[in-house]
C-alpha cells in the first residue's frame, strides 16, 4: 500500500530533516507535516501540506488523519530529557497522552505508527557498556519513564490490536539544520556553533562522560529503513537499540581541533543534565537492529565532525 504520512512535532530537530527525507522518498504530496504552532521553517511548511496539531487534542489529530486519508503516523511530538526534568508534569502529559491519542487513532483508522524511543529508557542499574537490546530498564527521569511506558504501549497495541508499531532507541542526535529541543545530549550540537563563532565552548556535561551519539543522516536512514522493513523478520519492534559512535566531550573537542586548532573547551556543569547523562549507558549493542532489518550506520566521529563543520560554515555563509 502506498504511504500517506502524517508527522507530528515536525518543526523539531528530527522533524525538520525527516519531513524533507520522507517527502524525497514518498513525494511532497504524500507527507503532511504538523506541529503545535506554525513557525517559519520553509523546508517543512512550504514544501507540502502543513497542519497545526496539538497532540493533546485527539479530535484535531483524528480530523487531519481523515482529511488526508493518512495510513502512517510518524509521531515525533515530545518533551525531551532536560526540559522534562524542569517540567515533569508537561513531559508526562505530552509524551504519554500524546502517544496514547496517536495509538488510538492508528487502531481506529488502521495506520502504521513509527515513534522514536531513546537511550533514556535505561537507568543506573542497566549494564553500561554494550548495553543489550533486552536488559534492566529502570530510568530515573520523567522523560525515561515516559519512553519506557511508550515502548510498552506500542508493543501492546501491536500484540492486542495488530497496529503496526515500530521504533528505535535513538542516542543523542547531532545535526546542523535545526537546534536540539532541550535534551542532555544537546552539548554535542552546541559545541559546533561555538567552535565556529568563538573557537571556545563551555560544556554543561563533564569531561569523561560517555554517551551514544549519531549523525542525523544515519538517523533519517534508520527511520525509513525500519518503516519499510519486512514485518516477518521483526522479532523486536519497540524499540530497537541503534548505535554508531560513543564519545565524551574531550574526544569530540579533540576531533574539532583537527579542523580548528585553537578551539578550547571549559566546563560549567549543569547538575541536572550531568546526573541524567551519568544514568544513561556509555554505548549500546545494536545487533538485533543489524540482524532484523539491516541497520548499518555510515558516519563515525571523524566523518561526522568534518561534515558538520563544512555544512554549518555553508549555512552561515562562511
Ligand atoms: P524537539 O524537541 O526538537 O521537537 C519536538 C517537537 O514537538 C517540537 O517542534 C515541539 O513544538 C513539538 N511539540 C511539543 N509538544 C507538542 C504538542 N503538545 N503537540 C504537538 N507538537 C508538540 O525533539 P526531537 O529531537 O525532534 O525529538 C523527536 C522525537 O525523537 C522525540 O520523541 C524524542 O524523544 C525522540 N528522540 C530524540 C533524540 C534527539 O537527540 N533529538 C534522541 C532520542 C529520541
Ligand atoms: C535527550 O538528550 O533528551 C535526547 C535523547 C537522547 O533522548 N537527545
Amino acid at each position: 500500500m502506498k504511504k500517506r504520512i502524517l508527522i507530528t512535532g515536525s518543526l523539531g530537530q528530527i522533524g525538520t530533516e525527516l519531513t524533507k527525507h520522507l517527502r524525497g522518498i514518498y513525494g511532497n504530496d504524500k507527507v503532511v507535516a504538523s506541529d503545535m504552532v506554525k513557525k517559519d521553517v520553509p523546508e517543512v511548511t512550504e514544501t507540502g501540506a502543513f497542519e497545526v496539531i496539538d497532540v493533546l487534542d485527539s479530535k484535531r489529530l483524528a480530523d487531519v488523519v481523515s482529511k488526508y486519508k493518512i495510513n502512517t503516523i510518524v509521531h515525533l511530538a515530545a518533551i525531551l530529557s532536560g526540559v522534562g526534568e524542569h517540567k515533569p508534569s508537561l513531559a508526562y502529559n505530552v509524551n504519554l497522552n500524546g502517544l496514547y491519542h496517536v495509538l488510538e487513532i492508528a487502531r481506529e483508522k488502521e495506520c502504521q505508527v513509527f515513534t522514536p524511543s531513546s537511550i533514556a529508557v535505561f537507568g543506573p542499574d542497566t549494564p553500561k557498556d554494550g548495553t543489550p537490546q533486552n536488559t534492566i530498564m529502570r530510568p530515573t527521569t520523567m522523560y525515561g519513564v515516559t519512553k519506557v511506558a511508550g515502548e510498552l504501549l506500542c508493543d501492546y497495541y501491536f500484540k492486542r490490536f495488530g497496529v503496526d508499531t515500530r521504533g528505535v532507541r535513538f542516542p543523542g542526535l547531532v545535526s546542523y539544520a535545526a537546534l536540539p529541543g532541550g535534551g542532555t545530549t544537546d552539548y554535542a550540537v552546541h559545541i559546533f556553533y561555538d567552535a565556529l563563532e568563538k573557537q571556545a565552548y563551555e560544556s554543561f556535561i563533564a569531561a569523561g562522560t560517555y554517551m551514544d551519539m549519531m549523525y542525523m543522516p544515519d538517523a533519517l536512514h534508520a527511520v525509513s529503513s525500519l518503516m519499510e522493513a519486512n514485518p516477518e523478520k521483526l522479532v523486536h519492534r519497540n524499540a530497537f537499540n541503534v548505535a554508531s559512535m560513543s564519545f565524551e566531550p574531550e574526544e569530540l573537542a579533540a576531533e574539532i581541533r583537527k579542523h580548528i586548532p585553537e578551539f578550547e573547551v571549559t566546563y560549567n556543569i549543569d547538575p541536572v543534565r550531568q546526573a541524567i547523562a551519568e544514568s544513561w549507558p556509555n554505548s549500546l549493542d545494536d545487533t538485533c537492529a543489524r540482524e532484523e532489518w539491516g541497520w548499518e550506520p555510515k558516519y563515525d566521529i571523524s566523518s561526522m565532525v568534518s561534515d558538520m563543520l563544512e555544512q554549518l560554515k555553508k549555512k552561515q555563509g562562511k
